[in-house]
């Protein structure tokens, strides 16, 4: 690794190549393969980031659980026919832009994706001088920053931050935040309106048209995460509940009960137009308040 890692960011091989962070403020791991959060545990609380104890560690293949990236597309794309699902940020090798930790023990890190490495038939028609960074900044928050910027051309995408969060009981958690959003249910296909909070009673799989910060209401835990965002139109619910947790090989039957995913993203009607060397940002924030 070329970069100097300051004290508090060490370079770890296992489970796969990446970082590990360790400051007063906060610890965390960030995976080289997809640019990915695997954890975040900010001083004083418990880990606020979940995976799934069945997860893959494969170079190339999806990690279940931190905040896996959705980009150029959701799921498989707006037409269903693109794969791999989500798209291919999460399954590419990223790169380390730079490290830094202040006097304060905030840790910052930056990974960055050019198109020119990914397989021209993985691209799907998108050019190979589009540039990819995440930003990540660690400490009692978690802040992290997907900046696309555009070549030669201009180019559209979808994207999202997929983010898994750790919860005592999804039955007794709640969702607040998006009252009176309109919502596409995934699994009826139908829009719908937000009445309150969002509870979990089933599989539930949402698209709610929102940029609003949102309260992760945990009664187990006794705790709440707010998740606030910059450039993200939609937010998206998913629990598996129990039927579909038995169907993922890679998530153990019982996992659905303690995480939930609540998902920054711009997809579908908010797809993202990018001219020709602009730049566009999405950020979330996560806290424990
Ligand atoms: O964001 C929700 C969702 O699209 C669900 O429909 C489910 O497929 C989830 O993503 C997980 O997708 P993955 O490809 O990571 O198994």
């Amino acid at each position: 690794m070329d970069i100097e890692l300051p004290d508090g960011i060490v370079a770890v091989e296992s489970p796969l190549p990446g970082l590990r962070i360790d400051t007063p403020t906060a610890k965390g791991t960030i995976c080289f393969n997809g640019g990915q959060v695997l954890s975040w545990q900010p001083a004083g609380h418990e880990p606020v980031l979940w995976s799934s104890v069945h997860s893959r560690f494969a170079p190339g293949s999806p990690i279940r659980g931190g905040i896996p990236l959705v980009w150029p597309y959701f799921g498989n794309g707006a037409e269903a026919t693109r794969t791999p699902q989500h798209g291919f940020a999460r399954t590419s090798q990223w790169s380390l832009r730079d490290a830094t930790v202040t006097p304060g023990g905030t840790a910052t890190i930056t990974l960055c994706l050019n198109t020119s490495s990914v397989p021209t038939e993985t691209r799907g028609g998108l050019p190979d001088d589009v540039e990819l960074m995440l930003q990540v900044v660690m400490d009692a928050t978690l802040q992290v920053q997907l900046i696309v910027q555009a070549g030669a051309s201009e180019i559209t995408f979808e994207e999202g931050l997929h983010t898994y969060f750790a919860v005592g009981d999804i039955t007794k958690t709640s969702i607040t935040g998006l009252d009176q959003s309109a919502y596409e249910d995934r699994l009826d296909g139908r829009c719908h309106t937000q009445h309150g909070a969002v509870t979990f009673t089933a599989q539930t799989d949402r698209i709610h048209d929102s940029a609003e910060p949102v309260c992760i209401v945990d009664e187990t835990a006794g705790r709440t995460i707010q998740v606030t965002k910059v450039g993200s139109a939609q937010t998206v619910v998913w629990n598996p509940w129990i039927e579909k947790s038995q169907a993922m090989t890679d998530f153990g039957d019982d996992e659905w009960r303690q995480m939930v995913c609540v998902e920054a993203v711009n997809v579908r009607d908010r797809t993202v137009r990018l001219a020709a060397g602009k730049r566009h940002l999405m950020s979330q924030t996560i806290e424990v308040i």
